[in-house]
């Protein structure tokens, strides 16, 4: 005899176990050994709430919160300053890398914490002495022709005029100077200025480009009209609480030298600093560790990698503030094929996540996110933020120029470890804090691959992209913030499941004779 259907939500309790498994019978029954975020599933819950509604509020270290989970890799292919301006603008934090000269990566984070949207910090800039078929050149390479024309032709010289295409594309003689046919009646803007006022500037004198000056009447900025009429509202942006700039993460290695970087960085106005090891249980890390603490106590400390319980509980101890995990599970990695160590990534996030948590330690799943599902998995976990390198790489906010094979618009994506970026280490000017001068090792053993990705646009569509995908997931799992993901993990109301092999191609697409996977419009 049936029951009623009525009766299905209290015949439901008769039930002695809710579906599906808790996270701890997701770890410990394991049988395979460790697991990968491909190995599992988490079952659907109850919406009874928008996606819009979901907050992605997280911690990235005990005293920085962010409105989104996202933070770009430390690598050289990955975060300089365009990558870390925009990764804050968008809601997220970029760590640039520190394969280049301490003065190098502290001007990068000098630029992201001087960037103000809307101004132009590094307009191009032209000398009274240009000639005008330069100005004509320019066009072709630069796409623009309104220049500021300064005493010396560089940011913070005299601002002496601005010469505009319509200065220029009458004049037949190309010989002449720019100070020739410039505008010398300037509108300009005093530095300080907020972006509503410049932009009121512009409208009332009718001008394209707004030059910003000192008090000495020297060029600090510009604000272009064309700019500002696509410029993007950025209610997410990471910024400190006080300054209201953006915020600002950087990494350093372990040697001596790296203290005296780590001092530039500071005086540039760093926010974060991430310790960079494939391993951080080290003597060098705990070392670094405990006196930047007593020598920076304001700065925000990331440490790692880590992947196991012991390995945490050692740099927690030396008074980290954010944990990184994972080894060997990035998308350009062989350090597990080559070292033997490692963990798969969602054993290791689960392991290092739980223990971190209760000392109020938050983590970061560094490798392997190749998707939004990814991201939910590495957050249920118990991981606060997410690394991304190889999913980022290949943006337009990358270092680097794009090329063509194949028919195909490509950039350059590396390990850190790879010979291609170890050989950058040593030709670098100041190499003295490369890590590769610490031990005399006569073979250099790559940890990782160089290699290349499609060109995947702007990170402005991007991120956007990440963001809503990661609010529908967790709608769909019934979770409205991240904070409520994790709560329901742990009171195991959030249920998980296995995915064999065949699950795993049933879950991908099948059966099609062609297709193309367009992640966003
Ligand atoms: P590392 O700087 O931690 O270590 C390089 C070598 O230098 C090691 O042999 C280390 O013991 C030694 N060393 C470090 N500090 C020292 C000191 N003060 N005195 C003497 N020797 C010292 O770098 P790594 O672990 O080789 O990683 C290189 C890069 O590659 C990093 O960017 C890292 O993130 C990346 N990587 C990551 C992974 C991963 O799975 N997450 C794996 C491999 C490499
Ligand atoms: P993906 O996001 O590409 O999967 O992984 C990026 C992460 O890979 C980095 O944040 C870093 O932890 C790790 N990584 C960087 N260089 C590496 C080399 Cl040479 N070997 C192994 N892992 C590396």
């Amino acid at each position: 005899m049936s029951l009623s259907a009525s009766q299905a939500l209290a015949h439901l309790k008769t039930y002695s176990k809710k579906d599906g498994l808790s996270v701890r019978q997701l770890i410990d029954s394991s049988n395979f050994g460790g697991l990968t975020y491909n190995d599992f599933l988490i079952l659907p819950g109850f919406i009874n709430f928008p996606s819009s509604a979901v907050s992605l509020d997280v911690n990235l270290t005990k005293k920085i919160t962010l409105k989104s989970p996202f933070v770009s890799s430390p690598m050289d292919t990955v975060t300089e300053e365009n990558m870390a301006i925009h990764m804050a603008l968008l809601g997220g934090i970029g760590i640039i890398h520190h394969n280049c000269s301490p003065d190098e990566q502290a001007e990068m984070v000098r630029k992201v914490k001087k960037y103000e949207n809307g101004f132009i910090n590094d307009p191009v800039v032209i000398s009274p002495d240009v000639t005008v078929g330069e100005v004509k050149a320019f066009k072709s390479q630069l796409g623009f022709t309104s220049f500021p024309v300064t005493d010396n032709g560089k940011v913070g010289g005299k601002l002496v005029g601005i010469v505009t295409s319509r200065d220029v594309q009458f004049h037949d003689d190309n010989s002449s100077k720019v100070s020739e046919v410039m505008t010398t009646t300037l509108t300009t803007g005093k530095e300080g200025i907020s972006l509503t006022e410049g932009n009121e500037l512009l409208r009332s004198s009718k001008k394209g480009k707004l030059p910003i000056v000192d008090n000495d009447g020297k060029l600090v900025s510009l604000i272009s009209l064309t700019d500002l009429q696509k410029n993007q509202e950025y209610p997410n942006a990471s910024k400190s609480f006080h300054s209201k700039q953006l915020l600002c993460g950087a990494s350093i290695g372990t040697m001596p030298a790296d203290r005296e970087r780590l001092q530039k960085l500071v005086d540039a106005g760093l926010d974060v600093v991430v310790v960079d090891s494939s391993n951080g249980s080290s003597i060098f890390q705990v070392d670094i560790l405990k006196w930047i603490k007593e020598t920076f106590p304001e700065l925000q400390v990331i440490a790692g990698n880590v992947v196991t319980r012991e390995q945490a509980a050692l740099l927690i101890d030396a008074g980290a503030d954010g944990l990184r995990i994972g080894m060997g599970s990035g998308s350009i990695c062989i350090t597990q094929e080559v070292m033997a160590c490692g963990r798969p990534q969602g054993t290791a996030v689960f392991n290092v996540a739980e223990f971190a948590n209760q000392f109020g330690v938050p983590c970061i799943a560094d490798g392997g996110i190749g998707n939004i599902g990814h991201i939910t998995k590495a957050l249920a976990l118990g991981a606060s933020c997410v690394m991304m390198g190889g999913l980022l790489a290949g943006t337009s906010e990358t270092p680097g120029d794009y090329y063509y094979r194949d028919g195909k618009r490509l950039k350059t994506y590396r390990g850190m470890g790879s010979v291609d970026a170890k050989e950058q280490t040593t030709s670098n000017a100041n190499a003295s804090t490369s890590r590769y001068f610490s031990e005399s090792d006569k073979v250099f053993v790559a940890q990782g691959v160089s290699g290349s990705v499609v060109d995947k646009g702007s990170i402005s569509k991007f991120v956007p992209y990440l963001f809503n995908g990661l609010q529908h997931s967790l709608q769909d799992i019934g979770a409205q913030s991240i904070d409520e993901l994790k709560a329901k993990v742990i009171s195991e109301d959030i249920r998980f499941e296995f995915r064999t092999a065949s699950a795993q191609l049933e879950g991908g697409i099948t059966g099609l004779h062609s297709y193309e996977k367009r992640l966003h419009n």
